[in-house]
This record gives structure tokens, C-alpha cells and sequence, in this order.
């Protein structure tokens, strides 16, 4: 086994604690929502994995081309003996693309909300770098969490951002991560993250309304969680996948839409739902580079370079403290 290098899963608190005290407060309120962070159980992470994969969903695709086309400039951009930090890892697909191009990194420490996908992510990683040491953290980001101590402290860090998860978060919540992030970084320090731009408004209604229905199923399976973890009792048939570019907003919303009027208990709420209504589960911000350079500019992050595809649809920044 070459596993030696894995330090232990560092847990901070449960990531799931919150759950039923979101959903409640979600669903008590006047425009329904849940966070879209509780997409990821399991299943979920899985699902979304299938989301990567698919023809319509570009973004996945479109950043692994430039990190593998900028993988060069963007690993000496970063420099030397860091260590890489990254938030929402998932199953560290891009990574890989950054690590063989890395120069002696000391230390990878990916972060995520779920934590069976996270040890088989580092089980995974471990094989295929060997001298690599690994410190997987399953936490959730929006919260405070500690990074485990090592014996690579001293090191430069950089974070890694990847997906346009960032773009889950309204404007002032982003650019409170960003600020979180660099309070945890020394001056000089660096960010890379992936965020994806404004563009033809098909081709990002497209991408959340694939035809083989995994981005509804992934939707849906925030119901199936809420049964099996909170005891609901949500007819899954009876809620449908919606998703649409809120232009004014800048964003992809996406909602999960009540087909009739029905009620739905969870522990000992009852919860009344018009035909139509809806619960939003999901913000996808589309950003200008500039529109970002400015928010990270805002927290104490200075925009170095940005590379782009050839179309304009994605977009990697890196950033120093
Ligand atoms: C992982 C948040 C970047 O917003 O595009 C994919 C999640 N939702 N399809 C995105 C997602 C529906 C994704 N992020």
C-alpha cells in the first residue's frame, strides 16, 4: 500500500450538522430556498460528477482545457515547494492536471463537504503520486475550519479554487470567502480559482437543462436526502427541475417546483406548497474578469494573470495576498 503519505481525514464538526436547522429556516421563509452546498452527499457528488461529463455542461470541460493548455505558466506562476489547499475538491479531477505540472509541492490538502468522496479521492490520489503528502479535511467552507497542522506550515501556501463553485455564492458572500481565504494566507500567498463568464444565453440554459435529466436527477436528490436524513416526506414525482438565466442578476438559478398544490412534513414541521411554487436550490454567478478583479481587489487580492479559452466561456485567475 502505498497509502503512507495520507495523513488522517481531519473532521470539522459534522459537515451535515446544519442541515435540518437550513432546511427549515429555508423552507420558512418567504421565497423558498435551500442551500445548494447540500447537494453534495454521496450521491450527489456522484451525480454531479455525471454533470461533468455531459455535452451541454461546458464549464468542467472548458477549465480542464485551459489548465491543460496553461498547466506550464500556471505551475511556475504558483512556484515551488507550496502548499496546495484546495476548497471543494470533490473527486480532484482538474487537480491532477496542476499536480503534474507542479514543482515539488509539499503538501496537498483538499477540503470538501463530503467526506466518503473525499477518502476515496485520496485513496485515489495517493497511488498515483506516491511522495506526495496529502491531508484531506472534510469541512465545510462556508464555516470556520481549522487546517490540520503539519510540518509543512512554513510553507508558501496557495489556494485552489476550481469549478466556479465561487459563483454558488450572491456577491457579498463571495467576496466574504475571498476575504476568509486570505485571512488565512500570508502576504504572498496565492489564489487560483475558476469562475465562469457571461455568455450566449442558450448555451448557459443548455448546460443546466441537459436532455438526459442527470442535472434534474441531481436537482431531485436534494428531496431524496431531505427523506432518508431528515425523516420529509417529499413525493419526489411531484416537484420538477427548473432552470433559467436570471439576467438582471447575472446568475443561473436553478429551483425545484412544486406540481401541485400538497403539503409535506419534515420532523415536526408541516410545510403548505402552491401548484408552481418554488424552492431555489442553486445560484450560478456569471462574472466579467474585471467584475472579479474588482470584488478580489476589494479583500486584499492582487490579480496577476487570466487565462481563457479560446471562446471566452471560463475563466482561471491567479491572485496573490
Ligand atoms: C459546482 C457550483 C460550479 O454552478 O455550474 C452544475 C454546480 N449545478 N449543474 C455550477 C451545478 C448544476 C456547479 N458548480
Amino acid at each position: 500500500m502505498s497509502t503512507s503519505l495520507i495523513e488522517n481525514l481531519a473532521f470539522c464538526a459534522s459537515p451535515a450538522a446544519g442541515f435540518l436547522d437550513d432546511v427549515l429556516k429555508g423552507l420558512s421563509s418567504a421565497s423558498r430556498s435551500i442551500p445548494s452546498k447540500y447537494f453534495y452527499d454521496d450521491i450527489g457528488s456522484t451525480l454531479f460528477d455525471a454533470i461533468c461529463e455531459l455535452d451541454e455542461y461546458y464549464p468542467t470541460r472548458v477549465e480542464s482545457e485551459i489548465m491543460h493548455r496553461y498547466g506550464d505558466e500556471i505551475a511556475c506562476r504558483i512556484g515551488s515547494n507550496v502548499r496546495l489547499v484546495e476548497y471543494g475538491s470533490g473527486s480532484s479531477i482538474k487537480t491532477r492536471i496542476l499536480l503534474d505540472r507542479l514543482v515539488d509541492p509539499c503538501l496537498y490538502v483538499p477540503v470538501d463537504i463530503s467526506n466518503q468522496h473525499l477518502t476515496r479521492t485520496a485513496d485515489a490520489l495517493a497511488k498515483d503520486y506516491p511522495t506526495l503528502s496529502i491531508a484531506p479535511v472534510a469541512a465545510d467552507f462556508t464555516r470556520p475550519f481549522e487546517l490540520p497542522k503539519s510540518e509543512f506550515d512554513l510553507c508558501r501556501s496557495c489556494v485552489y479554487f476550481p469549478g466556479s463553485t465561487i459563483g454558488n455564492f450572491v456577491q457579498t458572500e463571495a467576496i466574504q470567502l475571498l476575504a476568509d481565504i486570505a485571512y488565512r494566507c500570508e502576504q504572498g500567498d496565492g489564489l487560483l480559482i475558476g469562475f465562469d463568464l457571461r455568455k450566449d444565453i442558450d448555451v448557459l440554459e443548455s448546460a443546466y437543462n441537459d436532455r438526459a435529466g442527470v442535472t434534474a436527477a441531481f436537482n431531485k436528490n436534494l428531496l431524496d436526502r431531505m427523506n432518508s436524513e431528515l425523516g420529509a416526506n417529499f413525493d419526489t414525482l411531484q416537484f420538477g427541475h427548473h432552470a433559467f438565466f436570471n439576467d438582471a442578476a447575472g446568475r443561473i438559478e436553478m429551483h425545484l417546483v412544486s406540481q401541485r398544490e400538497q403539503s409535506v412534513s419534515i420532523a415536526d414541521h408541516s410545510f403548505q406548497f402552491e401548484r408552481n411554487e418554488t424552492i431555489c436550490t442553486e445560484y450560478s454567478h456569471k462574472y466579467s474578469i474585471s467584475e472579479f478583479e474588482q470584488m478580489s481587489a476589494q479583500v486584499g487580492w492582487q490579480c496577476k494573470e487570466t487565462w481563457c479559452d479560446e471562446r471566452d466561456y471560463f475563466a482561471v485567475m491567479y491572485l496573490e495576498r
